[in-house]
């Protein structure tokens, strides 16, 4: 399959700060990470970070008929960006929304993801895992699907 990993504002300084939130792996390395793991199931990710919204929207339009599944961190966006809801339901790739951190246990604005509606889900809490996560339940779909036929 093929993989488009996004990840939205600040998240390039994963491993800078914060650490106790956002785990000590630097955003390279979780990229590194990622190409490797669909490598072993035979696939590709490509990551795209990006701090501008329209940017972000760019990305999911261009991934259209390009990329089998979405994996997005959309940081900050996702608790009011509708441009970036609006982009999701305008492509007809599947998106999972992942977040590090368990965000049901952090301030009241982050409990709302205005853009998991537009996702076949979202996973929160399990840290930089949650991406591997998101890919292994792409992966494991798509192999169900080709037992079936
Ligand atoms: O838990 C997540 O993955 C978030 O999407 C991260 C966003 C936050 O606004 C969401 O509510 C939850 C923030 C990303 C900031 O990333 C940093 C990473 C390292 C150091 C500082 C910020």
């Amino acid at each position: 399959m093929k993989f488009l990993v996004i990840n939205g504002p600040n998240l390039n300084l994963l491993g800078q700060r914060e650490p106790g939130i956002y785990g000590s792996e630097n955003y390279e390395s979780l990229c590194a990470h990622l190409k490797e793991f669909a490598a072993a199931h035979g696939s590709t990710v490509d990551c795209f970070q990006s701090n501008h919204e329209g940017a972000i929207v760019d990305a999911i339009q261009a991934a259209n008929g390009v990329y089998d599944a979405i994996v997005m961190n959309p940081g900050a966006y996702t608790h009011y960006s509708v441009a970036i809801l609006d982009a999701l339901k305008a492509v007809s790739v599947p998106c999972i929304e992942v977040h590090i951190s368990n965000i049901h246990q952090r301030e009241e604005f982050r409990h709302k993801s205005v853009t998991a509606p537009a996702c076949v889900g979202q996973i929160c809490g399990l840290g930089l895992y949650g991406y591997e996560a998101a890919l292994g339940y792409f992966l494991s779909e798509r192999e169900s699907n080709q037992r079936e036929l």
